[in-house]
């Protein structure tokens, strides 16, 4: 069975993952796309999906009958509603971060979601897919013991002048948020965030870099180091401190080369090539639970924690505290 999937939003991610369906994935296509500028859905069909339709409103699509799931790389703030139109439907939606742009708005689609009482909803946390990180996390189960710190750092070379302050924890560590409750299997308790030197890199709106401090609920320490603006290229570390070992996240796989008096080795300077793999193994996986009305991956739950945890972390930024996060109870559904 080939799974028709909807696009709505055909900016970057838009864009990208409908060439990852059309041209990497097996057993989906795309017969839907729509933009709030049509141009540019238009320009999306041409290059990877001559046979989509192209819808003129995002509703108008979530309800077409030729759309059996949803993809939502609509700018942040149209998230919510779209998620909740595709719930209505009882269609699957796949939702790029953030699931909302408030932690309310991740509620009222974790309680849409458990009212309807199946997993519909996945959000793009791809290092989930990742294979460094699960190579770690298997390590982490295997040969470390009981983990007790994370040093971790997210470094981008450079950031565009409409990236401000609080955009490091919503749009960038937000990855890392996730991440680490995943590698843990915990939650946070707290957050701080330190601001060491600023580089004379960062423009004025955005101070960089920074350091993030969770504390989990078993005692876990972590610190994060976020460099937004370092210049030399997009650099993921995390290494994890246990009580038998330690254990860091692969390197991406580059060739090294010996050559006038140097041993050298690339370093990726783009997310969208850092995780590749993930990214289409991520959809990969939401297309092919398509068919069963069940979707897997990273669920509204962890949206919506990733949401009020990144909240506290705005908070901490702005406040100096450390800041207390407290998560409701989890709804059964995502036991
Ligand atoms: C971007 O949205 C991402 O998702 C990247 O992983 C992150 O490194 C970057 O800072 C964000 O802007």
């Amino acid at each position: 069975m080939t799974v028709k999937l909807g696009v709505i939003g055909t900016g970057m991610i838009g864009t990208d993952h409908t060439r990852r369906i059309q041209e990497v994935l097996t057993g989906a296509e795309v017969v839907a796309l729509y933009d709030y500028l049509p141009e540019n859905a238009a320009k999306l069909q041409a290059a990877h999906a001559p046979g989509a339709k192209i819808h003129e409103t995002g509703e108008a699509l979530i309800a077409a009958d030729e759309v059996d799931a949803v993809l939502v790389c609509s700018t942040g703030s149209t998230h919510e509603s779209y998620v909740l139109g595709a719930i209505e439907a009882g269609k699957p939606v796949f939702c790029e971060k953030p699931l909302a742009t408030t932690a309310e708005g991740a509620k009222r689609i974790v309680d849409a979601e458990s009212a309807a009482g199946r997993r519909l909803v996945q959000v793009g946390f791809m290092r989930r897919f990742d294979q460094g990180y699960n190579m770690l996390k298997a390590t982490m189960e295997s040969d470390l013991g009981t983990p007790l710190m994370i040093h971790a750092c997210h470094r981008n070379a450079a950031v565009p002048e409409h990236y401000v302050t609080p955009m490091a924890i919503h749009d960038t560590f937000i990855h890392e948020i996730d991440t680490f409750r995943w590698l843990l299997d915990d939650d946070f308790v707290s957050a701080q965030v330190i601001f060491p030197r600023k580089t004379r890199h960062a423009h004025d709106k955005v101070a960089d870099p920074q350091i993030v401090l969770l504390e989990t609920s078993k005692g876990v320490r972590i610190d994060c180091e976020i460099f937004v603006n370092c210049r030399y290229g997009y650099d993921i570390q995390c290494q994890v401190v246990g009580e038998e070992g330690v254990a860091d996240l692969p390197e991406p796989m580059a060739v090294a080369t010996r050559r006038e008096a140097r041993l050298s080795q690339p370093i990726l300077t783009d997310w969208k090539s850092r995780f590749m793999a993930a990214f289409d193994a991520e959809l990969q996986d939401f297309a092919d639970r398509v068919p069963s009305g069940h979707v897997g991956g990273p669920s509204a739950w962890d949206g919506y924690v990733a949401a009020i945890s990144s909240d506290a972390c705005v908070t901490a930024q702005e406040t100096g505290a450390i800041v207390d996060i407290a998560l409701p109870d989890r709804p059964a559904l995502y036991d």
